[in-house]
């Protein structure tokens, strides 16, 4: 697990981001990947209070523009300070 260290104590990722990270542990894997293709509902209907970190277009729908975006993330550490490197998604 990737840990983002601030003052000597690690720092915990927030629950109900839209970047990938379904379950906070700052890494977009297969630990996430369940829990979004179980979000996948469509472009017209609502994502629902339980898909938001699914979400990543922010939208109200977990579709498969969110998919794609969810396909170029996996594999990706989310940077401490929360920015993307340059290039990604
Ligand atoms: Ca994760």
């Amino acid at each position: 697990m990737g840990l983002c260290v601030l003052a000597g104590l690690p720092m915990s990722r927030a629950l109900g981001t839209s970047d990938g990270d379904i379950n906070g542990d700052r890494q977009i894997d297969l630990a996430d990947n369940g829990s979004f293709h179980g979000c996948v509902r469509g472009p017209d209907v609502s994502a629902g209070a339980n898909c938001v970190p699914a979400d990543l277009h922010i939208d109200d729908h977990v579709d498969l523009r969110d998919a794609a975006l969810f396909q170029n993330r996996f594999g990706e550490q989310i940077p401490c300070d929360g920015q993307w490197a340059e290039g990604l998604p």
